[in-house]
């Protein structure tokens, strides 16, 4: 036996071939069964006779049978079945109605059941997406002299500052879930100049919101020998872009079905933190402190769209209140670092680091760090560390704004959130 997919149908009618996939959904029209089988593929249409006794959705299957032209099965194409195998019949009707799957039915029953409910057609579709991003973001950096690596995830500690670390017994001493990968990243420009990293991050997030995650997949790219963060951002418009041109090719099935507003990519403006809080304030009336909240992240992501057409929106050189100590330094209150923002919510933060031990340790102080906290982290600015700078791309934040999902729960297909640790 040789298994054909769903998407090879079109060149086989007339033939009889051999379909295995998942009972999506079923039909007694009396004299007839109609019965749609759902592979890794697609959705096809099967003819089955009266008599046959066909199972609970969800069953896993085999249908061997003829591929006739019917315009009216989806795909225009049906099998008539002569022979059906069941490799294990679901037990009880799936508690989620996979085939009428809907964004907004109930939220928390998709989520409850997420074993179930991901097999949904929107639901593939979204992370089939993300994993089309995540291999364009290997593809191009490969492409541009990066090596991938793999860092630590238990950690001694918080790289990010902030009190959302998780600490975990670790033996005798005291550990945490690394929030990033930001000191080690750092490390790892001393022996590759140039590296990322694609791996989960934790984050013990206090209230559960439409864009926060306790784990999420954090896409990590950090560059040594620049000149000032401009080159950073420089490789992230390029970088995007690539991410996204892979998933047009090799997740177009899903973007339509999606219905995905395709985004700007010509122009990613780079606007002033001062400048965009001026805007802010000024021109759209909302009260703003250094870092900006959600509020005015979406009000901004909607003045950029409204003034100058654009999606991607880089502010820059934030100041020193709201970024991490390793932020490079202007020495006017501002400094080297940026975010992105994709349709007014933040993707992206990044900049260029301070590189030398002496400042690195001042910056420490300022933020009230115990240097020696630090001290293994430290000790690799005693040996020649160039000027550098990287950011990180949430995965599950770009895949929720570019396919417009309501929620970043969706863009993970097992999230964490304040009150889940199950499924
Ligand atoms: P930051 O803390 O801003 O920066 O995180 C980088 C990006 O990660 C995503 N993100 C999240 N996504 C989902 N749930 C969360 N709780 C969450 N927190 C953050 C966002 C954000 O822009 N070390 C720096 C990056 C760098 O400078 O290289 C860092 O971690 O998309």
């Amino acid at each position: 036996m040789s298994r054909t997919l769903a998407n090879e149908l079109t060149n086989q009618i007339g033939e009889t071939v051999t379909l295995q996939g998942w009972l999506h959904w079923k039909r007694d029209l009396g004299g007839i069964q109609f019965a749609l089988l759902r592979d890794r593929t697609g959705i096809v249409q099967i003819v089955v006779d009266k008599g046959v006794d066909l199972p609970i959705a969800e069953s896993s299957m085999q249908v061997t049978g003829r591929v006739v032209q019917n315009a009216k099965a989806p795909g225009g194409l049906e099998v008539q079945a002569n022979h059906l195998e069941f490799f294990a019949k679901a037990l009880e009707p799936s508690p989620i109605e996979i085939p009428k799957e809907e964004w907004r039915t109930n939220p928390e029953t998709l989520l409850e059941y997420r074993y179930v409910s991901l097999r949904g057609e929107k639901a593939r579709a979204s992370l089939k997406v993300q994993a089309a991003l995540v291999r364009g973001f290997r593809q191009y950096l490969d492409s541009q002299g990066f090596t991938e690596i793999f860092t630590p995830k238990i950690v001694s500690a918080g790289a990010e500052g902030g009190s959302n670390l998780f600490a975990i017994d670790y033996f005798e001493q005291r550990a945490y879930l690394a929030q990033s990968p930001q000191l080690y990243k750092q490390i790892m420009v001393g022996v590759y100049e140039r590296v990322f990293e694609v791996a989960p991050v934790f984050r013990a997030e206090q209230h559960a919101t439409s864009r926060h995650l306790n784990e999420y997949l954090s896409l990590d790219v950090e560059m040594g020998f620049i000149t000032d963060e401009n080159d950073v951002m420089d490789l992230e418009e390029n970088l995007i872009r690539a991410m996204l041109e892979e998933a047009r090719t090799s997740a177009a099935p899903e973007l339509k079905l999606l219905e995905v507003e395709w985004p700007n990519l010509a122009e990613m403006p780079r606007l002033e933190h001062a400048e965009a809080r001026r805007i802010l304030r000024e021109e759209l009336s909302m009260p703003v402190g250094p870092d900006f909240n959600e509020e005015a992240e979406r009000a901004l992501g909607g003045w950029a769209k409204e003034k100058w057409g654009v999606d991607f929106l880089f502010v820059t050189k934030y100041p020193e209140v709201a970024r991490p100590f390793y932020a490079y330094p202007e020495g006017d209150g501002r400094t080297r670092g940026f975010d992105l923002l994709l349709r007014g919510l933040e993707i992206t933060s990044g900049g260029q680091r301070v590189h030398e031990h002496a400042m690195l340790v001042e910056q420490l102080k300022k933020k009230s760090n115990d240097p020696a906290n630090f001290a293994g982290y430290l000790e690799v600015f005693k040996f020649g560390m160039p000027p550098h700078g990287g950011f990180a791309i949430g995965a599950e934040r770009i895949t929720q704004k570019l396919l417009g999902l309501p929620n970043v729960r969706y863009a993970r297909a097992f999230p964490r959130d304040r009150h889940r640790l199950t499924p």
